[in-house]
């Protein structure tokens, strides 16, 4: 039966036209035709061969042609056609809910948005709402679909599991008949990509919670529901396991589900060689089951040799090994950051005053921000001419003298061309405080190129950071196939700080290539990449790659205090 394919080549054409503004009455014919064929209880084969197709209602002889063409060759040359005159990403754009064809035509037409990345910015951007027909709350909806549509190819971005995992914990906290709860799996790993979201109470009154678990308003519907396991799906479609246990294998378990399951095997191995036996339950000993330990996670790392591992660490990276010498680094916290050296403001591609991100930043409890603008080439961010560099500096020093025991510094983050030169000149470059590098053009290059063109920005004396410098964007564009030993050599040779951008889709560097780094002794600056003040938040997703790549504070130059990178940068 070639009935299905039919169909969905005529919808497909209909979904084109669509886009491309065709008038409604002949997108409806299709639309139409498709549905009757998707419904017919005949073999389409069979009508064709009979010389049927214009007895189907809405057939006319145009669409009787195409249709034989399908089942002939069981494709169509009108509709290759048509996917060469409409941008590939706009059909992918269908996938997203809240979206439809009139709203993509207009996206596309009046914003030129063909990617998933440019329509996520322009809703967080708050562009769409110029538009006919859009609003405030249709941002927000297709902000949603298209966390949906990630999540059906798999796996979110932390961010977003973050948001949905803390929430839910906030209200399984009011519950009183919870004794203790927890994120458990990858969330509480912080990897930067989630599956679904782990959570681990303890309690005597498992079916009372997990009545309580699934009365959650953010619940689409439950999946599973036992008295140890219960799974539900949110309204956004990523999927929350709860697993409730007693007191005395709270720790255990807490061990066992936040995992990975890679570091747990290893455990276990170990707790047999020590004569135990662990699981979710506690850690027995082999021969007579007698309970050892379970109610504290602690215990169970201790009672086995092994120093506490942090959840961050627990990939099998060798931190068990590490771990049995007492030797596991004293990982940089969440708390010890003083500063952001990587936000945009209003003189290029933000959204936000100079004056509004510095007084947002004190509000966070820092001590200093570094302005990192784009540079003068990069027209569609609306980077800085040199002209413009010093009006900045002079209005950055101007802000400096109102601000008490707060500075802001004033950076770039300059683009580096194709052939490794830099966008502004040396003698603009010396001006500022803090210059950052990185590449925003012409991806595609060889591997010995690429890592050239870096190589030769790092040994440009002025420069002190390279930002994001793997460019990968998470699930849409694959790293720089670089030559990432020698980027970091000459990242210490020359003094250049590597940054871990913590945009949630960038992540870049990435906790393994954070973890190689260190190993040669790099050093490591946390950028946001802000371009409004809610983004500046995203720095706990950074720590979380740092923690991961085993960084400690010594580090990262945001964990010095300001006298300290004043001194540190000589400004
Ligand atoms: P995800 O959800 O794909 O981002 O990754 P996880 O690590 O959260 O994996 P998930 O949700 O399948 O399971 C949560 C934890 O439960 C996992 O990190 C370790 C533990 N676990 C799951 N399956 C196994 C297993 O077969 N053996 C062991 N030892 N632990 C497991
Ligand atoms: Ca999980
Ligand atoms: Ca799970």
């Amino acid at each position: 039966m070639k009935n299905k394919l039919v169909a969905e080549i005529l919808y497909e054409i209909a979904d084109l036209l669509d886009i491309k503004g065709e008038i409604f009455f002949k997108t409806r014919a299709y639309r139409m035709a498709a549905q009757t064929i998707e419904m017919l209880d005949e073999d389409i084969e069979t009508v064709t061969k009979e010389g049927r197709l214009r007895s189907i209602s809405g057939v006319g002889e145009a669409l009787a042609k195409k249709i034989q063409e399908i089942v002939e060759t069981e494709r169509l040359d009108y509709l290759e056609k048509l996917k060469k005159e409409v941008p590939e990403g706009l059909l992918g754009f269908l996938e997203i809910s809240g979206l439809g064809p009139k709203k993509i035509s207009a996206l596309y037409r009046n914003l030129n948005i063909t990617t998933i990345e440019e329509l996520r910015k322009a809703c967080v951007d708050g562009k769409l709402r110029s538009l006919d027909g859009f609003g405030e709350i249709t941002e927000r909806n297709i902000i949603r679909g298209i966390t949906l549509k990630e999540k059906t190819s798999g796996r979110v971005l932390l961010n977003l599991a973050y948001i949905d995992g803390n929430s839910y914990l906030e209200y399984l906290k009011k519950f009183d008949k919870i004794d203790k709860v927890s994120l458990a799996g990858s969330l509480r790993r912080m990897k930067e990509t989630i599956g679904d979201v782990d959570i681990l109470a303890s309690s005597d009154y498992a079916d009372e919670v997990m009545d309580y678990f699934v009365g959650y308003d953010n619940v689409q519907r439950v999946l599973l529901k036992g008295s140890t396991k219960t799974s539900v799906l949110l309204n956004d479609n990523l999927q929350v396991d709860l697993r409730v246990v007693k007191k005395e294998s709270y720790g255990a378990a807490l061990q066992y589900f936040t995992g990975s399951k890679e570091h747990n095997v290893k455990m276990r191995g170990i707790a047999i060689k020590k004569g135990f036996k662990l699981n979710e339950y506690g850690l027995f000993n082999k021969e007579t089951d007698k309970y050892i330990v379970g109610r504290d996670e602690k215990e169970v790392y201790n009672k086995l040799g092994l120093s506490y591992v942090e959840p961050e660490l627990r990939e099998n990276r060798g931190e068990i090994e590490v771990a049995s010498n007492n030797k596991l680094p004293d990982i940089v916290g969440y708390n010890d950051i003083h500063g952001d050296f990587h936000v945009h403001s209003l003189w290029s591609d933000g959204t936000d005053s100079i004056e509004t991100i510095a007084d947002h930043a004190q509000k966070l409890g820092y001590e200093y921000v570094c302005i990192a603008d784009h540079s003068q080439s990069l027209k569609v961010a609306n980077g800085l001419s040199e002209d413009r560099v010093v009006k900045k500096i002079k209005e950055i020093e101007k802000i400096n003298k109102k601000l008490k025991d707060f500075r802001v510094f004033c950076g770039t983050e300059c683009d580096i061309k194709p052939d490794g030169t830099l966008d502004y000149s040396d003698s603009i470059l010396k001006k500022f405080d803090f210059v950052g590098v990185g590449i925003h053009i012409s991806f595609k290059m060889d591997k010995e190129e690429i890592t050239q063109r870096i190589i030769k920005a790092m040994e440009n004396k002025y420069v002190n950071f390279v930002a994001h410098p793997t460019c990968r964007i998470i699930g849409r564009r694959e790293p720089f196939d670089l030559d990432i030993d020698k980027i970091f050599d000459v990242a210490r040779e020359t003094n250049t700080f590597l940054e871990i951008n913590c945009f949630p889709d960038r992540l870049d560097l990435n906790d393994i290539h954070s973890k190689m780094a260190k190993e040669k002794n790099v050093q490591f600056v946390l950028g946001t990449d802000a371009h409004n003040l809610n983004h500046l938040s995203f720095m706990q997703f950074g720590i979380a790659t740092a923690r991961r790549g085993w960084l400690e504070k010594k580090d990262i130059l945001n964990t010095y205090s300001l006298k300290e990178v004043e001194k540190t940068l000589g400004v």
